[in-house]
């Protein structure tokens, strides 16, 4: 039986009721995809995913690759191959394509819902197939000669990476010291070594391209100091005939060195790779133009949006799998019968092990609204540009979001997961037996690659929020304080709405706090001191979970009160269970996660500098 436990019927009520994306449906870019077409895409992937994908999970992570250092090489397990191929033949990546890649575009929000089933039955092979989407940026950002390369990329089925980290280099991508020079025909030779390289070396794909960031050498206006003097190069493991795609059987220079054991995600490659030590590595500049750290974040925004949706999905699934466990194990009796012969119940009787489902199905919910509603701002970016305008507040607001998606909700999921799902089990929740324990170990990269949650949380304070001057997030306070003033839910939700006034208002009290030490930290101010700035940065990850705790209650009570509506009408008895619980949901999440925001407020407002005059030796 499939370990993975998805939830269809809740990714359709996001969609299809909450956030009507029916409507885009049939119009614009998505004139051939008509509302049947897109439940039918979500169901049979779906299927797919727990009935093609998912059945790899635990034996590849107990059989992971095998990396040969002779070869350089790395032979991946036959059933996760199995399954790798079976998603790459259904080739569902090409509703992620424009049509000039081949593509069939659908609505973000759709794809980024269909893409939980992937990223929560077996995440690795989501990142592998990656090769088209990374052919997209080649495309979008090159010249002829790249947008040639990207639709071999996408024919051809070649697999593609993301190359960024040094061994000196993480959080800290200016540091970077792979370098690259220019040859006399036109090509780049790139030198240096890279590390924890996601899929840089596999059997399942003929070729692989590496989209690699180094410092140019002696080219006047590029290759400076930071972020800002990096290029990305287009570095493939073999070489190929640009015109044909054939490859013409000589190796390049860029080979896996290591690949890594890890805690999780182990079939999954995390490659050290070498490029340029015994033989050169060529490659292109990419679009030929010095814009390396820009055209690499549309690769980053993208995988950010990834990471976090593959911990949401991560909790849903262990969720589910702790709920069914839970209405099936028996254990005590009921509290409030005292009889020593009282009749044993199952465990879902027990008031902690109810609260501790209703976080997990609270959370999971949330997050998944979070993810969808995010896409939402994609697909508006999406319909302006194919009229070739743009919607500069749909970008801010999804610029805004997306640290949230990642930051909090891959803090939030893992965090969950350990101290929920996998506790719900008892001791068998520490067994194999189960999936849970490798949830655990596989949902805690989500917190670390593609910006550590501390850097999340700089880039929502610094970049999204004051860079942005507050526009995105005045727009996003105005429509949950719309909602607050709003008779959403009649009367039923009025206990909700007030607790998420008071939750608004304590997050717009952390921010001032935040703001007013910013300001402070002003030297030039009259009693400006620039160390004020560390009183900001202690509190940056807990702005975020912060504004991801007030949007995801919000996001709840939207949901709470269409479900008010479609029970006012007449529904199935499923449905009717279903629109309950979503009631129940947004319930317990305003009133037992809001009233925390009092606290955090309190904590920053009272944040002082001690811990920064704190010697080293004391810690
Ligand atoms: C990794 C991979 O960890 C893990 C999983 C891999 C799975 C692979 C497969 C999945 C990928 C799928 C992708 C397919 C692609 C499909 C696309 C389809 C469309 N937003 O603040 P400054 C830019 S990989 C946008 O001064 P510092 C901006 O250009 C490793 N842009 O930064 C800016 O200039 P300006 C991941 C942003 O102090 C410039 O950077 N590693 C953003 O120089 C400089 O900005 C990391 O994530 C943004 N949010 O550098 C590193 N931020 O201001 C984490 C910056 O003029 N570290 N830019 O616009 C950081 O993010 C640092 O904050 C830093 C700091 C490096 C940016
Ligand atoms: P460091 O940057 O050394 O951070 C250590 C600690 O210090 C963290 O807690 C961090 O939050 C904190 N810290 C660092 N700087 C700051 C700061 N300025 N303010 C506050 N706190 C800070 N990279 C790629 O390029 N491509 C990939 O495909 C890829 N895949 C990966 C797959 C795996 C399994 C792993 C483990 C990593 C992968 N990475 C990849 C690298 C990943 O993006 C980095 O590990 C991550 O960005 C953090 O860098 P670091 O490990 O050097 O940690």
């Amino acid at each position: 039986m499939s370990h993975y436990k998805s939830n269809l019927r809740d990714i359709e009520f996001n969609l299809f009721e909450v956030f009507r994306i029916g409507e885009l449906l049939g119009t614009g870019p998505y004139e051939d995809l008509d509302l049947d077409t897109a439940r039918s895409i979500l169901h049979e992937i779906d299927r797919m995913a727990r009935e093609d994908l998912a059945p790899s999970f635990a034996e590849s992570d107990r059989n992971p690759p095998v990396y040969d250092p002779e070869t350089h090489s790395v032979t991946m397990p036959e059933a996760f191959k199995k399954s790798y191929r079976a998603w790459m033949d259904a080739e569902w990546f090409r509703l992620q394509l424009p049509a000039e890649l081949g593509g069939q575009p659908a609505p973000n929000s759709l794809v980024w819902a269909s893409s939980e089933f992937v990223l929560g039955s077996n995440p690795p092979i989501w990142m592998y197939a990656c090769g088209p989407s990374f052919a997209r940026i080649v495309y979008q950002n090159g010249i002829e000669r790249d947008r040639k390369i990207a639709r071999h990329m996408v024919d051809r089925g070649w697999g593609a990476t993301m190359v960024l980290t040094e061994p000196d280099a993480g959080s800290d991508v200016g540091a970077g010291r792979a370098k690259a020079t220019l040859q006399d025909d036109g090509t780049w030779h790139i030198e240096g070594v890279k590390r924890f390289i996601t899929s840089a070396e596999h059997d399942m794909a003929e070729n692989i391209v590496h989209l690699v960031l180094a410092r140019p050498q002696g080219v006047e206006g590029a290759g400076g100091p930071g972020t800002k003097g990096l290029s990305l190069f287009v570095v493939p493991k073999y070489h190929f005939d640009v015109e044909s795609g054939e490859l013409t059987g000589e190796r390049n220079g860029a080979y896996v060195t290591n690949v890594e054991h890890k805690m999780g995600i182990k079939v999954s490659t995390t490659c050290e790779v070498t490029f340029g030590e015994n033989e050169p590595a060529r490659g292109w500049l990419l679009g030929e133009v010095h814009n390396g750290i820009a055209q690499m974040f549309q690769v980053i925004e993208n995988a950010r949006m990834m990471v976090g949706t593959k911990a949401i999905a991560t909790l849903s699934t262990g969720y589910l799998n702790a709920l069914e466990y839970a209405k099936e194990r028996v254990q005590g009796a009921d509290m409030v019968d005292p009889a020593k012969t009282a009749p044993r119940v199952t465990i879902t009787h027990h008031p902690d092990v109810r609260r501790s489902l209703m976080t997990q199905k609270s959370y999971a919910e949330a997050l998944r609204a979070l993810v969808i509603y995010t896409a939402t701002f994609q697909d508006r970016v999406a319909i302006a540009q194919s009229k070739g305008e743009s919607d500069a507040l749909a970008e801010k607001v999804n610029d805004l979001l997306l640290p949230i998606v990642k930051g909090y909700g891959s803090e939030r999921s893992w965090v969950l997961l350990g101290t929920e799902s996998l506790q719900t089990f008892g001791g068998s929740g520490f067994l194999q037996e189960y999936p849970i324990e490798q949830y655990v170990r596989d949902a805690k990269i989500d917190t670390l690659y593609e910006g550590t949650t501390a850097i999340q949380g700089q880039d929502l304070f610094f970049r999204k929020i004051v860079k942005d001057k507050g526009q995105a997030l005045t727009h996003l306070a105005g429509e949950i304080q719309q909602f607050v003033e709003s008779e959403a839910g009649n009367g039923r939700l009025k206990i909700e709405r007030d607790l998420l006034a008071k939750g608004l208002e304590d997050a717009q009290g952390v921010l001032g706090a935040m703001f007013g030490d910013l300001m402070a930290a002003d030297a030039s101010a009259e009693n400006g001191d620039v160390r004020n700035l560390y009183k900001v940065g202690l509190n940056t990850s807990r702005l975020l979970m912060v504004l991801g705790d007030v949007v995801c209650a919000w996001l709840l009570l939207r949901q709470a009160e269409v479900a008010l509506d479609k029970l006012s009408g007449d529904v199935s008895a499923s449905d009717e269970s279903f629109y309950e619980g979503k009631i129940a949901a947004a319930q317990f999440f305003a009133r037992t996660v809001l009233p925390r925001i009092a606290a955090e407020r309190a904590t920053v407002e009272a944040t002082d500098l001690s811990l920064m005059d704190l010697d080293e030796a004391a810690f």
